[in-house]
């Protein structure tokens, strides 16, 4: 790479995703410097359709933050959830089961959309399709990030480097496989999503454990719907036409009773695969992962955008405490702190996942999921579990 211009800061930020986004309002807010680096262009992270459930904990920070305004006015507040199975919804009230805790359904892209206009508007710099090609002086004091942007090469200097790129970045290739341990699960199927210009059929969240597979009923708006449906891995979407997509959601959501489930134009589609990933530990000198890049839940218990405020929240008191006072103590603890609450909830979304998606052809497995959800559904106790794991767990 040819000589190119050099940026300095104290927080070199890859990815402006959620996780970089909010870390680099939190960092902001303590003044401290950062760059965001993304290597999308805006409106592609503006239109990408992902995640639409905040936890209690998330839609708090964002309004502490000043940035829940339109969140507050737009998104959906849901007191409670259903579990669907034998063409019956079962409620749970999370409201009432944890003390007053509820979810916001607000898309992710509208929250990048937030985060984005507010950065721009005054917190600093955020510079969209650049690219980081590659980490170095990782174990020194002025880690560097080499980047290219508008076709020129260019060097970070840091303090810090935040490796919030997502799970397809570069930053956690970065730590040598000798210096960190992966721990992964690929489930044997995917998840088919579409958004559809169609009336939500139920004013909360339907989640359907049908014989046939999956499926999620979930929305943007009162106009606006989300649905998703189990399909196996490597699933060709040009194989599910939108009649076929129509017919299997109405025979999982409905089997047989009277769900209304009004269809219309789909605005968008795509596939999933199904993962559990964890990276450990989720630092190396310093470098610092956070939300994606260090870790994976299978989406059935809505934690992923979650998971990341949760570690850059952590990441950005530990900055606080490093650039005010010196003080590295934090920063240490920092990856083992981030790993206890990742493993609840990558227990919570691998149990979400167990329950209510189609196994396999062992009617063992079918029984022993009726259980449990005639289990969830019936005892407060175990019903007070699912509420204060979906809710979101308290941070400490
Ligand atoms: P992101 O959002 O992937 O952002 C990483 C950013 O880094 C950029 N990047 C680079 N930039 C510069 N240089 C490089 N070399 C770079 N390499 C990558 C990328 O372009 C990108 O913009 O990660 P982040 O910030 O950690 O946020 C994680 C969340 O996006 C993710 O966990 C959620 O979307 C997961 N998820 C859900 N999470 C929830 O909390 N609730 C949900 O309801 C929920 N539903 C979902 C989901 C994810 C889904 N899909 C499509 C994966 C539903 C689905 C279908
Ligand atoms: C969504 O609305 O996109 C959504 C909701 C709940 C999930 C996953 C995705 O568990």
């Amino acid at each position: 790479m040819g000589t190119g211009a050099t940026l300095r800061t104290q927080v070199g930020i890859l990815g402006a995703g959620p996780a970089g986004l909010v870390l680099a309002h939190l960092l902001a807010a303590e003044g401290i410097d950062a760059v965001v680096l993304e290597r999308r262009s805006r409106s592609y992270l503006e239109s990408r359709v992902r995640a639409g459930v905040l936890e209690h904990n998330t839609a708090e920070l964002l309004t502490e933050m000043g940035l829940g305004d339109r969140m507050r006015a737009e998104g959906m507040v849901h007191r409670g959830l259903f579990l669907r199975y034998g063409g019956v919804s079962h409620r749970i009230d999370m409201h009432a089961l944890t003390g007053g805790r509820a979810i916001t359904v607000y898309g992710q892209q509208e929250v990048e959309k937030d985060l984005i206009a507010a950065r721009l508007a005054g917190d600093g710099p955020l510079l969209f399709e650049a690219e980081a090609v590659e980490l170095s002086g990782l174990d020194t004091d002025s880690p560097t990030v080499h980047f290219v942007h508008e076709q020129r090469p260019t060097e970070l200097r840091c303090e810090v480097i935040a490796g919030c790129d997502g799970f397809h970045g570069l930053s956690r290739a970065a730590i040598p496989a000798r210096a960190s341990r992966v721990f992964e699960r690929v489930y044997p199927f995917s998840w088919l999503g579409i958004l559809a210009q169609a009336p939500p059929a139920a004013d909360e969240l339907v989640y359907t454990g049908h014989e046939r597979g999956f499926a999620l009923h979930s929305m943007r708006s009162k106009d606006i719907t989300r649905l998703y449906l189990q399909v196996p891995t490597h699933t060709d979407i040009a194989d599910w036409s939108d009649a076929r997509i129509w017919d299997e959601l109405r025979v999982r959501l409905a089997a047989g009773t009277d769900f209304p489930l009004a269809d219309g134009p789909i605005l968008e589609r795509g596939v999933t695969p199904m993962r559990s990933f964890v990276v450990e530990p989720m630092r190396h000198g310093r470098l610092f992962l956070a939300g994606d890049a260090a870790h994976i839940v299978p989406p059935t218990g809505a934690k992923g955008l979650n998971l990341a405020v949760a570690d850059v929240r952590r990441l950005a008191e530990a900055l606080a405490a490093f650039f005010h006072g010196g003080r590295t103590a934090l920063l240490d603890a920092y990856s083992d702190a981030c790993l206890r609450r990742i493993w609840r909830v990558q227990h919570f979304s691998w149990w979400m996942t167990m329950m209510l998606h189609r196994l396999d052809d062992d009617p063992v497995s079918r029984r022993l999921q009726l259980s449990q959800l005639e289990y969830v559904t019936s005892s407060p106790a175990a019903a007070t579990s699912l509420a204060e794991n979906y809710a979101g767990l308290p941070w400490d």
